[in-house]
């Protein structure tokens, strides 16, 4: 399986996270790139295909903001890496917006995902790898792999959180589309719920979301991904949210994917899109499900053995030692 990474992307690194009420070190680091890397050999650096597929998802004042808001935080004599502290109460309408604290409220939905100088192109190239691996796809290839790093699947169309700037799966989605796939799925099984890829399609029949992930109930984002969202207007029915409790091992979750993977075959996709995260696994530092290691590449051959054309992006997954280990045991079943 052809596999793409540009290691541009490693340059985003901040250096902390507001975590439970203090700073930590930041869980998304450069070194999980560095350990996923040792998992999959050798890889491919994409090609620049340029910003008009990610202006296509993205809003264009949130790229502006994303672009320019580290030197404005510093012109500000902030120290650090841009991180919110205050935000719009949902309702409100937060107009005439010109401070960098008030602008990073607007954009962001968490505080445990600075923007640095270098966050913009890492996540750009993290974008330009997923397309190589969509492009692979539409060349013949069966699958295509992209080590997307920042990940993307908390950001939605105008903000940013849960360590995603760019939404990877939906940019690539939309990119399939406009390059004629009628249909697009995505199937989307890291730990958490992808709040900005469902954000994004909410409203549109033609790319189906399906996320299995830990209960909102008890996990972030907390806001999204209860069972009870399945959509509005014409996409009414075309989101799947299937909570799962902590604890979840192999068994409850494969149930859960044949019952996404059933959906997603009645939606007729040209293409699926999966977002992989390894923070299912049993070790995860932050996450609370119990999968081994050598469970992924059951999952993975469950999802293969659907037949469709599919792009393979990364998500989380925080536990580095295991990193390279758990994303070979899934694209060896694939
Ligand atoms: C892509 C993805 O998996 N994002 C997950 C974001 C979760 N953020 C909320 C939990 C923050 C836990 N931070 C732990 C810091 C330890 N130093
Ligand atoms: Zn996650």
């Amino acid at each position: 399986m052809r596999r793409f990474f540009s290691p541009r992307q490693l340059d985003h690194a901040p250096l902390q996270e507001l975590h439970n009420g203090g700073f930590t070190a930041y869980a998304e680091s450069p070194a999980r790139a560095e350990a996923l890397l040792t998992g999959i050999g050798e890889v491919e650096a994409p090609a620049d295909r340029g910003e008009a597929a990610i202006r296509a998802i993205h809003s264009a004042d949130y790229l502006d903001f994303l672009k320019t808001a580290p030197a404005r935080w510093a012109e500000a004599g902030r120290p650090g890496d841009v991180i919110g502290y205050v935000w719009p109460v949902v309702g409100r309408r937060p107009l005439n917006l010109d401070r960098i604290d008030a602008l990073i409220g607007r954009y962001s939905f968490d505080a445990s995902t600075p923007l640095t100088a270098d966050s913009y192109d890492a996540a750009y190239w993290s974008v330009q790898s997923a397309l190589a691996a969509l492009d692979a796809v539409q060349g013949g290839e069966r699958a295509a792999f992209a080590l997307c790093r920042p990940p993307g699947h908390h950001a939605g169309a105008d903000y940013l959180g849960g360590y995603c700037y760019l939404n990877a799966a939906a940019i690539t989605a939309q990119a399939a589309r406009d390059a004629g796939a009628a249909r697009v799925a995505i199937l989307d099984i890291d730990y958490h719920h992808g709040n900005g890829t469902q954000d994004i399609f909410w409203e549109r029949s033609d790319v189906f979301y399906a996320s299995i992930h830990a209960d909102p109930a008890t996990d972030y984002p907390f806001y999204w991904g209860h069972a009870d969202e399945r959509g509005e207007g014409a996409g009414a029915g075309a989101t799947l949210n299937l909570p799962l409790p902590q604890g979840a091992t192999l068994g409850a979750f494969r149930q859960a994917q044949a019952t996404a993977l059933d959906a997603i075959a009645a939606f007729g996709p040209d293409l699926l899109i999966v977002s992989f995260g390894a923070d299912t696994w049993e070790g995860d530092p932050i996450s609370h499900f119990k999968l081994a290691t050598p469970d992924y590449a059951v999952l993975a051959a469950d999802i293969a053995a659907r037949g469709w054309p599919s792009v393979l992006l990364m998500e989380g997954g925080y536990a580095v030692e295991a990193l390279g280990a758990n994303l070979a045991s899934f694209l060896s079943g694939f």
